[in-house]
C-alpha cells in the first residue's frame, strides 16, 4: 500500500472536500486509455480526464516537445514581447479552425478564453461607434467556466449563487432540454429547434430592443450540464437571428473542440459559423494548462483599423498568455490531430458508441440517454430527498469496477479519449448497466458512499492517526 500524501492542505475544487478526503481517489499515473490509482487500480478513462485528453494519456509527441521547450525557452514575456511557437501554434490553429476564423488569441484556461471573448465582443462594438451595445446573453444551463463573465452568462444556480450578483446587464434564453419530449432520442432531437430558437428574437425584441445587445454566447453542445443536444435547426436559426440584429455569436466549444463530436469542432457539425469561438481543453490534450479565442478575421482587423497608431489595440492578456510550454504541446497536438485524424476516427465510432449507449435502455434508474458524437448523458431518476446521491453511488460502484466516469447532479456523462477502442466502449456502458443493477438491488443502502473503496478509506484513517501521531509527537517535544 503506497504512502498517502498529506491530505490537510489542498482545497479542492468543484469536490465534496471532506468526502473526498474520507476516501482519497488519487491517480499515480496515465498510459492510453487508463489510469493507475495509487493502490494500483487500474482503471479505463470514459472521460478523458474531464473532457480534454483526446489524444490518449501519456502521448511521447507532447511529452518531447514539451520537455526540449523547457530546456530551451522556458518563459518569455507576454507583453510587448514574444516568442515563434506562438505564432507557430496560432497558424497551426487557425488552420484547424472553421474557415473564416484566423486570428487567435491565447488564454491559460476555458474560463479565461470565455471571459476574453465576451470582452472582445463589448470592445468590438465599442470601437465601432456601438457602445450601447453593452448586453450579453447566455443561456440556462450553460457552462462557460468559473470565472465574473463565465459565471454572470452561464445558467447553472449552484455555480452563481453564492457569488454575488455577477455582471449587470445580462440575461438568458431558455435551454433545450426537453426529456418529457425527447428521452432515448439518439442524436439531436428532430422538433422544436426553430421554436426554442425564435424565442430569441421574441426575448431580446420584447425585453431589452436588441440594439443593445453586443452578444450571445452559447455552447454548442452543452457538457457539463449533464449533455444537453441542440435540436436540429436550432443553432441556425440562432445564427439568423444574431446576423438580422448585428449581434456576435459566440460558440464555446471547450468541450466539442478537437473531435469531441466526430468533426474538428461543433460548428463544422452544425454547419454554423461562430464570430467567435474559444477552446481549451483538447488544444494541449490537457497536458499543460491553454486555452484560445478565435474571432474572425472582420473582428481582428476592425481593432487594427479603428485604434490609434502604436496604441494598445485591446488592453487585455495574462502573463502565461501563449506560454512557450502550452504553444509547445499545442503544436504537438495538432499535429497528432493533422496524423490521426481523431475526428474522424470519433466519427466512425459513432454509431457503435450509440448502441452501445442506447443499450442501458430499461436498466433500472434510466430515465433518458443522449448521445452526440463520443459524448452520452445518461440520467438517472433522482432518489427522493437525495438528489445526485444515486449518480455518485453509481461513479463509485464503476470506480470499484474499474471504470471512472463523471456525473453531475443524477446525470452520467461518458466522453473518452477518441483513441478508445470498441471494446473498452463495451466495457464503459456494461459496467453502468452492472453497478445501476446492483444499486437496484441493494436498495436504499447502495447510496451510502461509504459503502465504497474500503482501502481508500482504510488509507485515509491511517493517514489520520499519523497525523494524531505526529502532533502527539511535537506537543511531547
Ligand atoms: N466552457 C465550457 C463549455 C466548459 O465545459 C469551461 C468553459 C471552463 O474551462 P476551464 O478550463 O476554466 O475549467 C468549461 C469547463 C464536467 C466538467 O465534468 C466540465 C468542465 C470543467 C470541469 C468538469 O462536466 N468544463
Amino acid at each position: 500500500m503506497a504512502a498517502l500524501p498529506n491530505l490537510d492542505h489542498y482545497w479542492l475544487p468543484f469536490t465534496a472536500n471532506r468526502q473526498f478526503k474520507s476516501m482519497p481517489r488519487l491517480f499515480k499515473a496515465a498510459k492510453g486509455n487508463y489510469y493507475t490509482s495509487i493502490d494500483d487500480r487500474t482503471l479505463l478513462d470514459a472521460t478523458a480526464g474531464l473532457w480534454c485528453v483526446a489524444a490518449g494519456h501519456g502521448r511521447e509527441e507532447i511529452a518531447s516537445a514539451v520537455a526540449q521547450q523547457l530546456r530551451t525557452l522556458d518563459y518569455a514575456p507576454a507583453f510587448q514581447c514574444s516568442h515563434p511557437l506562438a505564432f507557430e501554434a496560432a497558424e497551426k490553429l487557425a488552420h484547424y479552425l472553421p474557415a473564416g476564423l484566423d486570428r487567435v488569441f491565447f488564454t491559460g484556461s476555458g474560463s479565461e478564453s470565455a471571459d476574453t471573448a465576451l470582452k472582445i465582443a463589448l470592445a468590438y462594438h465599442r470601437i465601432n461607434g456601438n457602445p450601447l451595445r453593452n448586453k450579453l446573453i447566455g443561456r440556462e444551463r450553460g457552462y462557460h467556466g468559473v470565472n465574473f463573465g463565465g459565471i454572470s452568462v452561464g445558467g447553472i444556480a449552484g455555480n452563481r449563487k453564492a457569488f454575488g450578483n455577477g455582471l449587470a446587464g445580462v440575461d438568458h434564453l431558455r435551454h433545450t432540454l426537453d426529456v418529457s419530449r425527447n428521452a432515448f432520442t439518439r442524436g439531436v432531437p428532430q422538433d422544436g429547434g426553430i421554436a426554442l430558437a425564435n424565442e430569441f428574437e421574441q426575448r431580446i425584441t420584447t425585453l431589452h430592443d436588441p440594439s443593445t445587445i453586443a452578444a450571445l454566447i452559447v455552447e454548442p453542445m452543452q457538457g457539463s450540464a449533464g449533455v444537453v443536444l441542440p435540436p436540429a435547426g436550432y443553432l441556425k436559426r440562432l445564427r439568423e437571428i444574431c446576423d438580422q440584429y448585428g449581434i456576435l455569436l459566440i460558440f464555446d466549444e471547450v468541450i466539442t473542440g478537437f473531435g469531441r463530436l466526430g468533426t474538428k469542432f461543433g460548428a463544422d457539425y452544425f454547419g454554423v459559423t461562430p464570430d467567435i469561438l474559444t477552446c481549451a481543453k483538447g488544444l494541449t490534450n490537457g497536458a499543460v494548462p491553454m486555452g484560445a479565442v478565435a474571432v474572425k478575421r472582420e473582428i481582428h482587423d476592425a481593432f487594427m483599423a479603428m485604434s490609434p497608431a502604436n496604441a494598445i489595440e485591446l488592453p487585455h492578456g495574462y502573463t502565461y498568455t501563449a506560454h512557450p510550454i502550452a504553444c509547445a504541446a499545442a503544436i504537438a497536438m495538432l499535429d497528432i490531430f493533422a496524423a490521426e485524424k481523431l475526428e474522424d476516427r470519433a466519427a466512425g465510432l459513432s454509431s457503435h458508441f450509440e448502441q452501445a449507449a442506447h443499450a442501458l435502455k430499461g436498466i433500472p434508474f434510466v430515465r433518458d440517454i443522449r448521445n452526440i458524437g463520443l459524448v452520452a448523458g445518461i440520467e438517472l431518476e433522482p432518489t427522493p430527498g437525495k438528489p445526485g446521491a444515486r449518480a455518485f453511488a453509481t461513479y463509485l460502484k464503476c470506480y470499484e469496477m474499474g471504470v471512472h466516469v463523471r456525473f453531475t447532479g443524477d446525470i452520467i456523462a461518458i466522453s473518452p479519449p477518441l483513441t478508445i477502442e470498441k471494446n473498452e466502449i463495451d466495457r464503459i456502458f456494461s459496467c453502468i448497466a452492472e453497478a445501476l443493477t446492483a444499486l437496484a438491488a441493494e436498495g436504499e443502502p447502495a447510496l451510502e458512499p461509504t459503502r465504497y473503496l474500503k482501502n481508500e478509506q482504510a488509507w485515509a484513517l491511517h493517514q489520520q492517526e499519523i497525523a494524531q501521531q505526529q502532533s502527539t509527537l511535537e506537543q511531547t517535544a
